[in-house]
């Protein structure tokens, strides 16, 4: 039985991802239902706030707040031609120019850190922690929540975020519980290891919705028929087929620094580069598309419970950019150029280098760095984001095709396709975008397209999040010509 060894993170007063996970997708299996009682509900409150029988629309209580996320800037909406033609018409990696439009967004600063990251394996860890211990022990106040009724733990389980973990605990039911966790005596040779962690538990388990293949509209005359054919399947069916459970380990490949390079002695990045404190802010890398991915996800979770919890709706999930979005970005307002700081040179009049990358012929330190640096170690570009142009090359989500630029919309451009276990590997290849700090400068520039397996880590690949930005409704009011909508 894997019950404990699969990451079930239920939080407590809808701290918990989980909660909010089921809750929408309780919401989308019972939409029919919903929309049913919605009727009812809309009636009576016509009749209570009934605007004297006018078309008023419905009373939403829920206020609107709109936050800055915390580490993002905003990125407008824009139009803007993708692609290095304009500027470098023989470069054979640049992707077809093409103009295209994009709706605003919010976008990390920075490369997300290790220490970021290491926000994401802790919860994790802690989460199958609580779920060991409650076979064993109640703590003080639970390791699981229970219902204040009935006493009985909900099912499926929350975790009581608030009870400690006893690690260093001497009972040895505790420490029994605990040892599923935690590597043999043999094998704890890691530095900076927390606790001995086996990472090979540290499964974070999650479900997704497949929203473009609910889209598709069904056959007429298919369970409804009718008035309701050809209606997606949001309205005319069953949703459980649209969601897909997904489990990912979430720890960092840190031996990514022995494998890529032979005849090399990097042992010591592999002790080192995801643990010691020394490098909280350098950007993770050893991380696949597939667990960025899962990240967030579960960054999304954290926020939404936590919104949730205090009575604010809740927000957009975090993703991985479309490279379309990437890249105008990148570009920071500047266009036609191949650099985010603008101009074709990677180095400023003064000589100085404006990237982590690998200058010159071959010299990886002239610009400081060596390895990955520091985030923000070089200047912002106008949007205020850094290191759009090495440091890390950056997972985008989109499947990688060297002619997508040809055929994807030009409206918010996306080339999605979930590869399935059985595919080739040619179908799992995910587009990175930006270079890093093993590239030479013109792969460096923000039109440059590489691509890498879903499933394949490396040390020059991390990621950073975008999130869909909501406009304020009194802004986005502003611009009515009719006086009652603004
Ligand atoms: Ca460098
Ligand atoms: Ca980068």
């Amino acid at each position: 039985m894997v019950h404990h060894g699969i990451c079930i993170k239920i939080n407590t007063n809808y701290n918990n991802p989980y909660f909010l996970a089921f809750s929408k997708i309780i919401t989308f299996i019972k939409m029919k239902k919903i929309v049913l009682i919605a009727c009812v509900l809309l009636g009576l409150a016509a009749c209570k706030n009934s605007g004297d029988g006018q078309l008023v629309g419905v009373n939403n209580k829920t206020k609107f707040v709109s936050f800055t996320p915390y580490g993002m800037v905003y990125i407008p909406t824009g139009h803007v031609l993708l692609g290095g033609g304009e500027s470098d018409p023989t470069l054979a990696f640049a992707p077809q120019p093409r103009p295209v439009s994009i709706t605003h967004f919010w976008m990390d600063e920075t490369e997300i850190t290790n220490n970021k990251y290491r926000q994401f394996v802790y919860w994790v860890r802690d989460s199958i922690a609580h779920h060991l211990l409650a076979d064993v022990t109640d703590g003080k106040n639970g390791h699981l929540r229970k219902d204040k009724k009935s006493g009985e733990v909900f099912d499926p389980p929350l975790v009581n975020w608030n009870e400690e973990i006893p690690w260093n605990s001497a009972d040895e039911d505790i420490q029994q519980a605990l040892s599923e966790l935690r590597n043999s005596i043999s094998t704890r040779y890691y530095h900076y290891r927390p606790l001995g962690i086996n990472a090979a538990r540290l499964n974070y388990e999650y479900w997704t919705f497949d929203y473009e293949a609910a889209a598709k509209k069904e056959k007429a005359g298919s369970e409804i028929g009718g008035m309701f054919a050809n209606r997606p399947s949001q309205v005319s069916g069953n949703l459980d087929k649209f969601i897909k459970r997904e489990i990912t380990n979430v720890y960092p490949d840190t031996l990514v620094w022995i494998y890529e390079f032979t005849y090399s002695d990097n042992e010591f990045m592999t002790r080192n580069y995801f643990s010691h404190p020394q490098y909280n802010h350098y950007p993770v890398v050893g991380v696949n598309w597939v667990q960025a991915q899962a990240f967030c996800h579960w960054r999304s979770q954290l926020r939404n419970s936590w919104l949730l919890s205090r009575g604010y709706p809740i927000e957009e999930d975090f993703q991985l950019p479309y490279e379309a979005q990437w890249e105008w970005a990148a570009r920071g307002g500047l266009p036609g150029n191949p650099y985010p700081w603008g101009g074709p040179y990677p180095s400023n009049q003064n000589g100085c280098f404006l990237a982590n990358f690998k200058p010159q012929r071959g010299n990886f330190v002239a610009d400081g760095s060596l390895y990955p640096a520091v985030v923000a170690s070089f200047d912002a570009n106008d949007w205020g984001l850094y290191d759009m142009s090495g440091n890390v090359a950056e997972w985008c989500k989109d499947t990688y095709s060297p002619s997508s630029s040809g055929f994807v919309s030009d409206m918010n451009p996306a080339y999605r396709y979930k590869a399935l276990p059985d595919d080739p590997a040619g179908k799992k290849m995910k587009v990175v975008r930006g270079g890093s700090w093993k590239d030479i400068s013109k792969y460096i520039t923000v039109y440059y397209k590489d691509y890498q397996y879903q499933d394949t880590c490396t040390s020059y690949i991390g990621f950073r999040c975008i999130q869909p930005a909501m406009v304020n409704p009194k802004e986005a009011n502003k611009g009515s010509g009719s006086k009652i909508y603004r």
